[in-house]
């Protein structure tokens, strides 16, 4: 095994002259203020919601002037709005683009509420902004009602996998709340990390949510995000990362080519995240960006295992190697941006929405390497390592997702059973049909989008992911918040209105 190390380049970026622009006079275009360009908050302005959760009605994102950033009172009382009085907020991480974007942990009787984070946004130390999911005061079980003991837990855990595949499980062992699937109270559940390795040599690093009530699996979510969903089983020669180090950053190219074009994606993804972005890298501090190639044999598959990317050889036939790929580097990547931001749960309509960023932004990577042209390869995942014997095709399709014959083009047809890499149809043809215009490709709406162009489309979805979405994002979240993205970015009422377009030609949302 080899392994491609990148350290970081410094950023020249500057900031960008926004504060010296004052709302009133900034026009439309990209502008990082992070508000509604028309007109700031002002104090006594009414608080304006703008969604509601389905299920508990409570306010889902509020606007309006909400108080003084960072003040405890200012927290308290924007909670309240979104109606939840019965936990604690504590400030979690921050992101910066010229507004303040303060993601709060929610806490149930000391207990983390996941899923439930509160997103507080704020210009010049005024709160403009907030949403959540989960945060309305939903009934929850005190922890006198715990019937299930730890080890009990981790037995069901454990239950789940095939013998050869379980290592280890229970190091982490904690207690937390989590929504219920019927969105109406919290659940009170033993969190157990199990470990182990797929047959393929796929790590697995998994949550897995057990009731502590009623001993049900509440939920399974893997840390370990592939590129694509696993399909053949050819060898499982065991391995171990990172290792050997065979080219860090400025080094002269080796005799091994996998390892340079590795090293060129590498290079390519940082240079559009910063471009686009203004990201410094997927911490957005200038982190390394770290690839092991040639992990195992004839390996089908490419992953991120949250510290860095592992790709296959291929078996020559469904995949040639992976490492050569810039959408699957940069999908790779993807999966380290969205984790250190919006960090959307791996599992269920979260998960789909996490796979579709990395799809997406995968394909913006490389519409960006190809000197900003947009062309059918803009469209398709991995369409240069997938099945080298045959032209064309690819393993998925962002504008026409049915076409693998696996994936979710409409959101009526999505059921909570259904894979990541396929739920992740819906959000990418929301993003081409954003992007490029059109309708639904197999009829299944009649809405008409008017494209607003991929560059544009790209500023919404990385806003929304990166400033907006929390670890339990919907696709109805989405829509709301991807249109609150493209109102924070100034762009005109058509094209918010081609955002709220886009989602419901694809079955998200009704009006
Ligand atoms: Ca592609
Ligand atoms: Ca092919
Ligand atoms: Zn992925």
């Amino acid at each position: 095994m080899k392994i491609t190390v990148r350290s970081h380049r410094r950023a020249t970026f500057a900031l960008l002259p926004i504060l010296a622009c004052a709302p009133l006079a900034c026009s439309g275009g990209s502008d990082a203020a992070g508000q509604d360009p028309a007109r700031p908050p002002a104090v006594g302005d009414p608080v304006e919601v703008v969604a509601r959760d389905g299920i508990s009605l409570a306010p889902t994102y509020i606007k309006g002037n909400l108080g003084t950033a960072r003040a405890a009172a200012a927290v308290e009382s924007v909670a309240s709005l979104l109606g939840a009085r019965t936990s604690r907020f504590e400030l979690a991480s921050s992101v910066r683009d010229g507004a303040v974007h303060d993601r709060y942990t929610q806490f149930r009787n000391a207990r983390i509420v996941l899923g439930g984070e509160l997103v507080v946004h704020s210009r010049n130390g005024v709160i403009y902004a907030a949403n959540g999911d989960g945060l309305g005061d939903l009934p929850a079980p005190a922890e006198a009602a715990i019937a299930i003991s730890a080890p009990a837990a981790i037995s069901a855990a454990v239950s789940i996998y095939a013998p050869e595949q379980y290592a280890a499980a229970g190091a982490k062992t904690e207690l937390a709340y989590r929504r219920a699937a019927n969105g109406k109270e919290l659940l009170l559940v033993h969190t157990i990390t199990v470990t182990g390795a797929q047959t393929d040599g796929t790590p697995i690093v998994d949550t897995v949510l057990v009731d502590a009530v009623s001993g049900s699996i509440v939920d399974r979510i893997p840390t370990i995000h592939t590129a694509r969903n696993r399909e053949l089983h050819d060898l499982k020669n065991k391995t171990s990362l990172p290792g050997a180090t065979v080219r860090i950053e400025g080094q002269e190219p080796t005799s091994d080519s996998v390892v340079n074009t590795n090293y060129d994606r590498l290079g390519t993804t940082y240079d559009a995240y910063k471009e686009l972005f203004g990201r410094d890298s997927l911490d957005d501090a200038g982190g390394k960006l770290i690839s092991s190639v040639h992990y195992s044999t004839n390996y089908n598959n490419a992953y991120w295992n949250g510290r860095q990317m592992v790709y296959g050889d291929g078996d020559g036939r469904t995949f040639s190697n992976l490492a050569n790929s810039l959408d699957v580097t940069a999908h790779e990547l993807t999966h380290g941006v969205t984790s250190k931001t919006s960090n959307l749960t791996y599992s269920g309509e979260s998960g789909g929405l996490n796979e579709a960023m990395s799809d997406i932004f995968g394909n913006v990577v490389e519409y960006y390497g190809a000197g900003k042209v947009v062309s059918d390869d803009t469209w398709k995942v991995g369409e240069d390592v997938y099945t080298p014997s045959t032209a064309g095709d690819a393993l998925r399709y962002l504008n026409d997702p049915a076409k693998d014959k696996r994936s979710l083009d409409y959101y009526p047809d999505y059921s909570s059973g259904v894979d990541v890499h396929y739920s992740s149809g819906i959000a990418n043809l929301a993003f081409y049909l954003l992007s490029q215009g059109g309708t639904h490709p197999r009829g299944k709406t009649d809405v008409k989008v008017t494209g607003i162009g991929i560059e544009k489309a790209a500023q919404v979805f990385y806003r929304a992911n990166t400033t907006i979405f929390t670890s339990s994002t919907s696709f109805a979240n989405a829509k709301t918040w991807t249109e609150q993205a493209a109102k924070e970015l100034g762009y005109t009422d058509d094209e918010v209105t081609s955002v709220r377009n886009a989602w419901l030609a694809v079955g998200v949302g009704t009006e």
